[in-house]
């Protein structure tokens, strides 16, 4: 069991800061995954425990037609993914890196890339989750990257741009469904940065971390087999809805429809229905 217990040290922290990422070593039992694979296969077989409070979505989402498909908050439908992002390591974790006493859930993204056939482009195109964020005051928010199967560079694992979270000019960078990776580094390339992509290979029971301004994206799924990931979005407890600046095209999170409103009327990001705390130091006391 030892190896299941958080084991994160300054240098980790530091590195994080740094980088903009980091890569646990395997934390997470086989039985927690395996329950969490259950659930996915439930999913796609059109089970659901619950409905959302609002039913907003598809069952999936994304570019089926180049074998990737994507499926958002698993956790608010089926009670063992909830369950399995209550489970209390991987917010500790997020709370140590980010540097915040309180997380709370934003959003969770099952992400499906099939296995290679003659016509699959299953790229993510680079971007930033800061981008499709725009209604949140927090730049601290950040994503656990849970690959459900051993996932090697050949698989398309995630691909980070080492410390571009500390580089400006990305925070328009929603560019998940873009599947040319080249048009969108050159893009970047012309605001004088230069990109260092690595390459995340993950065994499962690891678990990658990233920062809301990293950005970060994949390559294709060459293999015979799913690559599959399920992606958990953390807010810190400071996290609040902010309004649009004029200039902006009006941003929306789908959380912004989920969610309860607060007394002046703007969506509650801190809803316990929606958005649970899932750590918070005060608790831990
Ligand atoms: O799984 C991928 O390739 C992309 C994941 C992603 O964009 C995220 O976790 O924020
Ligand atoms: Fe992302």
């Amino acid at each position: 069991m030892q190896r299941h217990r958080p084991n994160i040290t300054e240098e980790d922290v530091a590195f994080y800061r740094a980088h903009g990422w980091w890569v646990s070593d395997v934390i997470l039992p086989d039985e927690l995954l395996d329950d969490l694979a259950y659930a996915i296969d439930r999913y796609a077989a059109g089970e659901r425990d619950r409905p959302l409070p609002q039913p907003l979505l598809p069952q999936w989402a994304g570019a089926p037609e180049r074998g990737l498909r994507q499926a958002d908050y698993l956790s608010l439908q089926l009670d063992s993914v909830m369950d399995f992002v209550r489970t209390p390591l991987l917010p500790l974790l997020a709370s140590t890196l980010s540097g915040t006493d309180e997380i709370r859930l934003f959003h969770d993204q099952l992400i499906w890339k099939d296995p290679d056939g003659q016509t699959t482009r299953s790229t993510v195109g680079w971007h930033t989750d800061r981008a499709y964020w725009k209604t949140c005051t927090s730049e601290k928010m950040l994503t656990a990257w849970v690959p459900l199967q051993d996932t090697s560079e050949e698989m398309g694992t995630l691909a980070v741009w080492d410390a571009s979270h500390l580089w400006s000019g990305t925070d328009d960078l929603h560019t998940f469904n873009e599947p040319e990776l080249d048009i969108i580094e050159s893009r970047v390339r012309a605001s004088n940065h230069t990109p260092n992509i690595m390459l995340l290979p993950l065994r499962r029971g690891q678990v990658s971390f990233h920062h809301c301004r990293l950005v970060h994206g994949s390559y294709p799924n060459r293999t015979g087999r799913p690559r599959i990931a399920f992606a958990i979005h953390y807010q810190d407890g400071e996290n609040r809805h902010i309004a649009p600046r004029a200039s902006e095209k009006s941003p929306v999170h789908l959380n912004d429809m989920l969610c309860r409103s607060c007394p002046d009327g703007t969506p509650d990001y801190a809803d316990p229905e929606v958005c649970p705390v899932l750590f918070s130091t005060s608790r831990q006391a």
